[in-house]
């Protein structure tokens, strides 16, 4: 049995601004993950400082938060099976030079810090990053009429 989850992506300033909203967008969506929410939005100071709080005090840390702060960012709601590793698979590493072709970071840059995407990398982060974007009455619940043809009914247990 499959467990589904739900997890959150950002689609990040750099990919805003150079119109790869929808190429990341479908990705997802062709892998067979639902959309429950989504919404563009400024990130405020305060909100990008508690989003990479694990990272305060490191040498990339200022930089960081003045990038994801630059410009608009969209942000969603993503589930399926193992939706929290198989988003962060689909991402690739964390540095553009070092994400394999085929992978969302290595497919759209090079670059260590303009990383096109984020996303929760487990259970535990996306329950303090969700609320920075989401309440839970955001993630819509609703059922794709195409979920009989992504996987037999046992693999889509919840
Ligand atoms: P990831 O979970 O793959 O986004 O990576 P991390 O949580 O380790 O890092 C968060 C962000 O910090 C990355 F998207 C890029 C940035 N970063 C740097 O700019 N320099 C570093 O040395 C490490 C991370």
């Amino acid at each position: 049995m499959s467990a589904v989850e739900t997890t959150l992506v950002v689609i990040k300033p750099d990919a805003v601004h150079r119109r790869l909203v929808g190429h990341v967008i479908q990705r997802f969506e062709q892998r067979g993950l639902q959309i429950r929410a989504m919404k563009m939005l400024h990130l405020s100071e305060a909100d990008a400082r508690e989003l990479y709080s694990v990272h305060e005090g490191k040498e990339f840390y200022e930089p960081l938060v003045a990038f994801a702060t630059s410009g608009p960012v969209v942000a969603m709601m993503l589930s399926g099976p193992h939706a929290i590793d198989v988003v962060r698979d689909m991402m690739g590493p964390t540095f553009g030079p070092e994400a394999p072709a085929g992978s969302i970071r290595g497919d759209f840059g090079l670059s260590r810090r303009f990383n096109i995407v984020h996303s929760s990398d487990s259970a535990e982060s996306l329950a303090c990053e969700m609320p920075v974007f989401f309440s839970e009455s955001d993630v819509l619940d609703y059922a794709m009429p195409d979920d009989a043809w992504l996987a037999p009914p046992e693999e889509r247990a919840p």
